[in-house]
């Protein structure tokens, strides 16, 4: 299996989450004008990471690959703890932070897509800003109690979670008093997959 990666970036999940499976895996490391070009495009047509080539199959969106690996190994509670419910659960994680949390970082990351207008680019990521402090609220009250979104044991949710509060951080979306967050970035800073895949990726 080859990730193809920009460091940092959501592709850093499934990067931590071929850490978790301990499968033998190869990267490869993209700048952002390698994603729009010519060889990239022919792998990924949308010029975005992650990609996972598997012999002369390749699979994208960070949701079917963490799945996908996390089927590779069915020992580790990845996908939940076996249970039809603890599977949803897992996937309504995953859910909500590709479709609500990882979009709305879009208005952050990439505002200049939507807008022409400078002022009104940074209007739109103080909005979105605004809008990600009440989403990270929500992961916030899900961890009370818990280590992990879904769970005692990491799945691939957490992996996830672990790269938009990265992005949070960096970008100062305001996280002040959301302590299970921030004791859950430290969980994940001190797992040894994490360390392995941000030091490969020079993080
Ligand atoms: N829907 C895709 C989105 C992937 C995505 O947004 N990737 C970003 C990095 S986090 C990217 O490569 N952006 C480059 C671009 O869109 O130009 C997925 O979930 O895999």
């Amino acid at each position: 299996m080859k990730l193809y990666y920009m460091p940092g970036a959501c592709s850093l999940a499934s990067h931590i989450v071929l850490e978790w499976i301990g499968k033998p895996y190869e990267t490869h490391k993209l700048s952002r004008e390698a994603l729009k070009g010519p060889e990239f495009l022919q792998i990924n047509p949308l010029g975005a990471v992650p990609a996972l080539t598997d012999g002369d199959w390749t699979l994208t969106q960070n949701v079917s690959i963490l799945e996908h690996l996390a089927e590779q190994a069915p020992q580790l509670p990845l996908l939940g703890d076996g249970t039809a419910r603890s599977r949803a659960e897992v996937r309504r994680w995953v859910g909500f932070i590709n479709s609500d949390i990882h979009k709305t970082f879009s208005m952050i990351f990439g505002a200049q897509r939507f807008l022409k207008d400078e002022g009104a680019q940074q209007e739109l990521a103080a909005s979105a800003s605004g809008l990600l402090t009440k989403l990270f609220a929500q992961l916030d009250a899900q961890l009370d109690g818990k280590s992990y979104l879904a769970g005692s044991a990491p799945s691939i949710a957490d992996a996830y979670l672990y790269v938009v509060l990265r992005w949070a951080r960096a970008k100062e979306v305001n996280l002040a008093g959301l302590d299970n967050l921030s004791a859950f970035f430290q969980r994940m800073e001190a797992d040894a997959g994490v360390q392995s895949a941000l030091k490969a990726e020079g993080l």
